[in-house]
Order: C-alpha cells, then structure tokens, then sequence
C-alpha cells in the first residue's frame, strides 16, 4: 500500500473513532476539523466570498490598510513567516509583500496535496524566498525546518479567526504552543472575530444561498462516504445559532424527525428536534482576547479593526 493510502487508512480510521465517540455521547458532537475534507475545503472557499460572511473581506481590508506594513516594519528586515494552518496561503502574499527582503516562508498544514500546490504558488510569485512547507497537525507541537535561517526573527501567521474555532482552553493552548515554536522574542499576527450584534453573526453562518448549509451537511455525507455511514441527508437541516453566554456561533445539524442511523455495526438514534453540535466559533471583545493572549504566554503589540469593528488583528509578541 503506498503512503498516500495509508495516510488516508489512518484518517479514515480517526474520522471513524471520533464519530462513533461523538455520536454515542449523551449529547451528540463532531469535531470540526472532520468538515474540511475537499468538498468542505471547496464549500468553505465559497462562503468567504458570500456576502453575509464579513470576515475574510474585513481582515483583507485590515491587513491592507496599513496594519501588514506596520507588522513588516516591527518584525524587521529578513524575517521568517510560519503560517500556521496555511490551507490556501492567500492572504501571506500581502503580508510577504509589506515585508523587507522575507528569508523564508513556512506554510504548516495537515493536508499534504493541499500544503504542496500553496506552496509551490508562493515560491512561483516570489523567486528567490526559501518556501519550506512543513505538513503537520499545526495544533501540536512540530518542529521548525532545519533549513530556517538561524537568526531570522520569526513571525507567525494565523489569520481567518481560525483562533475562533477552538474553545478558551484550546485556544490558550494553541498559543501557547505556537510561542514554543516560534520561540524568544518572536512576533505573531492573528485575527480574531469580534463580538457582535447576534443578527449580524447568525446571516454570517447562515447565509441566503445555502453555501454554509451544504457545508456544514457535507460531514454527514463524508461519514456516509469514508466510514460507510446511512445518513439520509434530507433528514437533517442546518442551524447556526448565537450563544449570548459563550459569546459563539454555535453550528448544529437537526434531526428532522425520530430516525436510526447505522456506523460501523452500531445503530444510532436521534430524536425528532435533537441536534449534532458541529462547530463553534467564538467572538472575542478586545480586552478578553488580550487576556487570552497573555495567558498563552503572548503581549498584545498592536491591535487593528475595522471602522465598523466586526473583526480585528493583532501583532502579538513573544
Ligand atoms: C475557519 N473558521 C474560522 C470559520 C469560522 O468562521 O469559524 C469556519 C466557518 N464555519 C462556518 N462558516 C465558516
């Protein structure tokens, strides 16, 4: 068997445990990192281009508007970029662009075919830059390629409100591994998602044309394809809720009616109105993120927003 197939063996297998585990759990869960498989990478290029998901188009605009230049002037002259999660490498061309002569550009993503084709992009537009692609789960500790120049300062890269997508203790973690990595005196621009009027949100994760619908219902139909799951998709629908105590949008998947539904031998039930929580995504208020920061080990340099403060991006340093 070649190692692209066991690779695959291996996640099919984790999908599989981590299904059985959330389904059968009292109250049903999927981990979200199950939703990006390539229909939902595809599905989810599409909705940051709907108009109701504010995000991407508000952090381009940040990143633009100054606040790259400004990090590329802090970071210094030579610095190495280590994208954590790099999936498409999009928005690093405008931070590579602000920056004096980059030394090298780090794209860290789990998806091998993925992380290749970005990188070989970013090492097309930029001839000369030293792109060491590094494929690892960028939420463990990983090591930084060898080739790195020494003495590079090293800023990190985590934009998207990614951040969002893990809860408070997960994201303090994060951080906290992302300073290990990056080391001593490094420097980290993040986005995170600000909180907001609930109207605003819920249209952002539940648009109009259906795109975050199909999104989120695709992991249904990647358990029916990768695990040999029997979810009749039509039997669910997607929710997307603001939940005022946590301050996130909540991601659900409702039973439609009283149904069993057949994995790996175990037959599951749900009943009418009960839901699979698929995903969260928090909103942070300025000073609660700063807190988050500087529990993961991190100072707040800088912090930029929009006029109409939907999202914001920060320069942390180590
Ligand atoms: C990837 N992540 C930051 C997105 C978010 O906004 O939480 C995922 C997403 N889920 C639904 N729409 C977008």
């Amino acid at each position: 068997m070649s190692g692209a197939a066991q690779a695959a063996g291996r996640q099919r297998a984790a999908l599989l445990a981590d299904a059985l585990a959330g389904l059968t759990a009292p109250r049903k869960t999927l981990p979200c990192k199950w939703l990006y498989d390539a229909e939902g990478a595809r599905l989810f290029e599409a909705i940051t281009r709907l108009p109701e998901y504010y995000p991407t188009r508000t952090e381009t605009a940040i990143l633009r508007g100054g606040c790259a230049a400004e990090a590329a002037r802090l970071a210094g002259p030579g610095a190495a970029v280590v994208e954590f999660g790099s999936g498409s490498a999009e928005k690093v061309a405008i931070l590579l662009a602000a920056l004096a002569a980059p030394a090298a550009y780090v794209p860290v993503d789990i998806a091998p075919d993925w992380l290749g084709a970005a990188a070989a992009r970013v090492a097309a537009d930029w001839p000369g830059l030293a792109v060491l692609p590094v494929v690892a789960d960028f939420t463990r500790p990983f090591a930084l390629p060898a080739g790195l120049p020494a003495k590079a300062p090293r800023l990190g890269f985590f934009p998207g409100s990614t951040i969002g997508n893990f809860d408070p203790a997960g994201a303090e973690a994060f951080l906290a591994m992302a300073r290990r990595v990056l080391g001593e005196g490094a420097r980290l621009l993040i986005g995170a998602d600000l909180v907001k009027d609930p109207a605003v949100l819920e249209a952002a994760y539940d648009d109009a044309a259906g795109v975050t619908a199909r999104f989120n219902l695709n992991l249904l139909a990647r358990l029916n394809r990768e695990c040999g799951a029997d979810f009749d998709l039509s039997a669910f629908r997607h929710q997307a809720v603001w939940n005022p105590r946590e301050e996130r949008v909540e991601m659900h998947l409702v039973s439609l009616r009283p149904q069993a539904v057949s994995l790996a031998g175990r037959r599951i039930g749900f009943a009418a109105g009960e839901t699979i929580h698929t995903e969260n995504s928090h909103k942070y208020r300025p000073e609660g993120f700063a807190r988050l920061c500087a529990r993961g080990g991190w100072d707040a340099e800088r912090c930029w927003t929009d006029p109409a403060r939907l999202f914001s991006v920060w320069l942390l340093r180590a």
